[in-house]
């Protein structure tokens, strides 16, 4: 059987020819145009760059690959026993755009297993570091400190051929997503756990081992676990973690440079610290109202939450026009495992209650849920309570599907990104009609 490295390269020639295909018969085809509002509005809807891992529809919801997320459910490999498909067979299928066997999954796992020991200079470095350090701080920190190992850029330094990148950042991404479950309970448990730390289970998949190495002892959490790593893997190119990956590592900053800054997007509360800001802003009105609320309670609550100039939390999306399929997979995961569970009740009266009110508003494009909305009630159930945590959760999932695109961009000889800037001066005269062009 070919390994996933052997599989990979014997896919990367003939995209490669695709690609110049493309580009030698239609380069010149326009994808988009750019008014001036985009240009000060985060430009949206610019269709402007390539991400192959995955596309998104702004009523359907994310396909990776061309798969949604119950044909995920559906075909890719689960653990033993479980019905939760497994993180293994999502890169798997993000990087070759194939659908893994069982016996590919495990070939990750062992591969992953074998390259996640955290060398010492990281843990002196994680150990220096204040408890109190945010930790998706610490935790692109610790992407970062292992850069000192990156086999990219040790090979771009002894003058690797550009023909060649690929192999070197599959490399870097494999030691790196190998690691990522380690350092992320590493944090948790010595942030949150008197640094009781919990050593890896051999036996177990890279999902599995991160819900073991949180200490939670439930069967269920380690579904959870591997359901949540799948879904929040990769959401199209354009989203801040993705393009931040992208254009550092367009630079050719190797795997470690670009999830590190990547991750230092997701820490944002409108984009991955969402989730955190969720459980904080229903924590909140749990604690002012002690405990569910009624639904008129709700209602004032969320129109204080905007009279007071704040956004609710898990709702909106740039480019998503529905209920996220992402909200949806763990609100099912949450009716069939934890139906009667308070924060549950109080999340999905939120659902009922919120679209009507930022309708009426009438600010926000999307008023329905995006999948912030839904994460940290799940992780609460099941003891993790400590929601400054769960970005980073996020963090190990998104590494999944930016890193491959990565290798990818590397495959196919993405140059260094440089969009145009302009002055306002300029946008004024050009409305002129006296702006120089270049
Ligand atoms: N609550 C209140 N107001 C909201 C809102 C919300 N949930 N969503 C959008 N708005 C407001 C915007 O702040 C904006 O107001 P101003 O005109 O005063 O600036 C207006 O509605 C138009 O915004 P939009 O075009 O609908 O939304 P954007 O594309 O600019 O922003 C965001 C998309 C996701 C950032 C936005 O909906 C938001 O802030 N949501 C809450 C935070 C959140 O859940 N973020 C996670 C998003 C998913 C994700 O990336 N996860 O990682």
């Amino acid at each position: 059987m070919a390994s996933l490295k052997e599989k990979l390269a014997a896919k990367i020639p003939p995209m490669q020819e695709r690609v110049k295909g493309i580009l030698k018969e239609h380069g010149e085809k326009k994808l988009s145009d750019v008014t001036i509002s985009q240009s000060y509005g985060g430009v949206r809807d610019v269709l402007c760059m390539i991400w192959d891992t995955s596309l998104l529809d702004k009523f359907e919801g994310i396909r990776f690959r061309g798969f949604s997320i119950p044909e995920l459910q559906a075909k890719l490999p689960k653990a033993p026993g479980g019905s939760e498909p497994l993180p293994e067979g999502i890169f798997y299928l993000l990087l070759t755009g194939d659908l893994p066997t069982d016996a590919d999954v495990k070939e990750v796992t062992e591969e992953w297993r074998k390259r996640s020991a955290l060398p010492k200079y990281l843990l002196d470095m994680m150990n220096a570091v204040p408890k109190d350090t945010h930790p998706m701080t610490q935790f692109s920190l610790a992407i970062l400190q292992l850069q000192k190992d990156s086999v990219f850029a040790r090979k771009y330094r002894e003058g690797i051929n550009k023909k060649d990148y690929w192999d070197p950042m599959y490399e870097d991404t494999m030691d790196l997503l190998a690691k990522l479950p380690a350092i992320a309970a590493y944090i948790y448990n010595r942030s949150y756990k008197n640094d009781k730390q919990i050593a890896p289970d051999p036996k177990l998949d890279w999902g599995g081992n991160l819900a073991h190495m949180l200490g939670v002892k439930d069967p269920a959490f380690m579904e959870l676990m591997r359901l949540y790593l799948v879904i929040h893997s990769d959401h199209e190119g354009g989203n801040v973690s993705a393009h931040t990956c992208h254009l550092v590592g367009s630079a050719l900053s190797d795997a470690y440079y670009s999830l590190s800054a990547a991750m230092n997007g997701l820490a944002g509360p409108l984009h991955g610290l969402a989730n955190q800001e969720v459980l904080r802003w229903i924590m909140d009105l749990m604690k002012t109202l002690g405990g569910v609320p009624t639904k008129e309670q709700l209602s004032k609550h969320i129109w204080d939450t905007l009279a007071g100039g704040k956004v609710v939390p898990g709702y909106g999306h740039a480019v998503l026009r529905k209920t996220d399929p992402r909200y949806t997979a763990q609100r099912e995961f949450a009716l069939k495992h934890m139906p009667d569970d308070d924060i549950f009740k109080v999340v999905s009266m939120v659902f009922e209650v919120t679209p009507d009110i930022l309708l009426k508003q009438g600010k926000a494009k999307n008023p329905w849920p995006n999948v912030d909305a839904h994460s940290g009630c799940l992780l609460w159930h099941y003891g993790v309570k400590e929601y400054d945590i769960y970005t980073v959760f996020f963090g190990v999932s998104r590494a999944l599907g930016v890193l491959a695109q990565l290798i990818w961009s590397r495959a196919l000889g993405f140059p260094i990104e440089r969009p145009k800037s302009a002055t306002t001066e300029w946008v004024e005269n050009f409305i002129k009609g006296t702006a120089e062009k270049d």
